[in-house]
């Protein structure tokens, strides 16, 4: 059976990349027009897939409207760098940019990367040319094709770290789109011949849906192996990475009042070699390819793919395709999905340090001046920067005899490693949301700190201000903070508005369970106030809150 549905059925999007000469479409005219500071929907759809947005200011939607101005167009631009390394030289790039085009600022993303925001039409070309100045690309960044390859960031803390790393650069480099487009209209290449064009592994209209992979090595599941299209786990016998567990299906987003629409947990295929993963991915993806809906985008990711024909079909398409057979699963064990904060030393005994990025945003405000102290630090570290998957930066490989200069750096921007901060607090997530993402319910990032000072003050009141809670906020059911895997969560639904999801756990393989729908802030503290109570009063041992949840209060509603 194949998914081809006939021309009537596509969605408007499937037409536009069908129509689009391998994501062309009229870009590089749409840039030049004077005339207003956006470019047309069709164009919008296809930019994605180059790595840019494009976006309005929604705190000025209504000011602009009285006034007759068009809204106030910007894009944002996101980079595409597998495992979120960069070097210092790079940092230096990067910050200029930001304070040339993108207001003073770095956005440090959920998938490993930065992102820049309102960067106006007329500089969006040259920004994306520095961009690949410094040896990035966007390409791929976003869009229904493999996005940034995720992998565990402290990558060289073993050998079997190293060896994942390499492993999510290959993924990365063989699922890279080929198309010219991106050279001709950012950089100014030259159109060789349509046949260079050619998609070998996506075909000319690309994936029904966004893709999305991550390789996660145990005890360690900062990357959140389960949310994704596909996962690889790590599997180390005596110091030796033996291959990898494979996942497939996990997804987070939804959309409200559509039991259509659901997050989803990976299923666990089977096992493969290390020289094997990236076929596997490769053929997953073909699978996806060729059987996902292109006729309604919100059922268009492999979850569904995999729901409606079943795992023993699609693990029988994918093996048929791949011409051997996986391995049954080997045991393995996370321990945490959040970062590792301080310093980590590696066997060879460089030296790690994890910071704390305040909603992922690199900004300098009042005494924590990020964007200032992080140049300053670039300036004299010869390492590498690593983004997290959980919106923090690595400062990577120092010497010991440098700690204590980038230490005292950090300290004199007011930048922190996590020490001054309780366990809720450092791990804790929220998405963009608004004022720039166009799809935003209610506030996230800019929310995530009232939220955490008012829930802090809850936690004291019950003793468990030290205690370990996976906190994540996003202003809409998209799920870009990951959500539906956090103790709590926030879902935004309305200004100020919350649905209130609760039970995953610290180690990211659990979902979530709507506990209350549509509350309001003050209704959403109340709440948690009564449940903590209860968790300080009768948990069992160090039994986590959602484990605790779990076993009493939804215990008849989780599956
Ligand atoms: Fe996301 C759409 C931001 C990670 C699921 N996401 C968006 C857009 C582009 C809004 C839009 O389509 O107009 C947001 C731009 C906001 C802004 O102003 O910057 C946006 N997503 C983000 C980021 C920046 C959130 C963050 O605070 O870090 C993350 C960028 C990651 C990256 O570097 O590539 C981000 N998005 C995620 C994740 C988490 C992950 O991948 O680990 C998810 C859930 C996992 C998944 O894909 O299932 C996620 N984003 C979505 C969805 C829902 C997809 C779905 O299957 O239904 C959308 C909406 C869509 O695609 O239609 C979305
Ligand atoms: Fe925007 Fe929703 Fe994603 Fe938040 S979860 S960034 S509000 S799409």
């Amino acid at each position: 059976m194949s998914s081809k549905v006939d021309a009537a059925q596509l969605s408007a999007v499937e037409v536009v990349k069908q129509n689009s000469d391998y994501l062309r479409g009229t870009i590089a005219e749409s840039l030049l027009d004077p005339l207003t500071g956006s470019i047309p929907e069709s164009d919008g759809v296809l930019t994605k897939f180059h790595g840019t947005y494009q976006q309005d200011d929604r705190d000025l939607r209504a000011e602009r409207t009285r006034q007759k101005l068009e809204p106030a167009y910007s894009f944002m631009i996101r980079a595409r760098i597998s495992g979120g390394v960069l070097s210092p030289q790079q940092w230096l790039q990067l910050d200029q940019l930001a304070r040339d085009h993108a207001n003073d600022a770095i956005r440090v993303t959920t998938r490993q990367t930065f992102q820049f925001h309102g960067v106006v039409k007329r500089d969006l070309k040259k920004t994306m040319q520095r961009i690949n100045e410094m040896m990035l690309t966007t390409l791929a960044a976003c869009g229904d094709v493999n996005r940034n390859v995720m992998c565990t960031p402290l990558a060289e803390v073993s050998d079997v770290h190293a060896q994942a790393l390499e492993t999510s650069e290959a993924l990365s480099d063989r699922l890279l789109p080929h198309t010219g487009a991106y050279h001709e209209i950012w950089l100014d290449g030259k159109r060789v011949t349509p046949a260079d064009d050619e998609e070998p592994v996506y075909g000319p209209t690309y994936l029904p849906r966004k893709f999305k992979i991550a390789v996660a090595i145990p005890p360690w599941n900062d990357v959140d192996v389960f949310a994704h299209d596909v996962g690889f786990i790590a599997i180390e016998r005596n110091g030796k990475l033996t291959g990898y567990n494979v996942t497939a299906g996990g997804g987070m987003g939804a959309t409200h009042g559509d039991p259509a629409t659901y997050p989803r947990l990976g299923t666990v295929l089977g096992f493969c070699g290390v020289d094997q993963a990236v076929a596997v991915a490769e053929q997953i993806m073909c699978v996806q390819r060729d059987y996902g809906d292109r006729s309604e985008r919100k059922h268009a990711r492999l979850k569904y793919t995999i729901d409606d024909r079943g795992v023993d079909w699609f693990k029988g398409e994918v093996e048929a395709r791949l011409g051997f057979t996986l391995g049954a699963a080997e045991p393995f064990q996370f321990r945490h999905n959040g970062d590792r904060f301080g310093w980590q030393q590696d066997p060879e005994g460089l030296w790690h340090l994890t910071l704390f990025i305040p909603g992922g945003r690199i900004i300098d405000r009042g005494e924590t001046r990020l964007l200032t102290g992080l140049r300053e630090l670039a300036r004299v570290h010869s390492g590498e920067f690593r983004f997290t998957p959980n919106q923090n930066l690595i400062v990577a490989r120092v010497a010991e005899a440098d700690k204590a200069a980038i230490e005292a750096l950090a300290e004199r921007h007011g930048i922190d490693a996590g020490g001054r901060l309780k366990p809720f607090q450092r791990d804790a997530m929220a998405c963009v949301a608004l004022p720039t993402c166009g799809l935003a319910m209610a506030e996230a990032e800019r929310y995530l700190p009232d939220f955490l000072t008012a829930l802090g003050e809850r936690l004291e009141r019950h003793g468990l201000a030290d205690e370990p809670l996976n906190v994540r906020i996003t202003g809409c059911p998209n799920g870009c903070a990951r959500p539906y895997v956090a103790e709590i969560a926030l879902v935004g639904k309305a200004p100020g508005r919350y649905n209130l999801m609760l039970g995953g756990n610290r180690v990211g393989d659990r979902l979530t369970t709507l506990y209350r729908e549509n509350l309001s802030e003050s209704q959403i503290l109340d709440t948690l106030d009564e449940l903590l109570g209860r968790y300080a009063e009768h948990r069992q041992g160090t039994e986590g809150f959602g484990d605790y949840l779990v076993r009493t209060e939804l215990r008849d509603s989780t599956p």
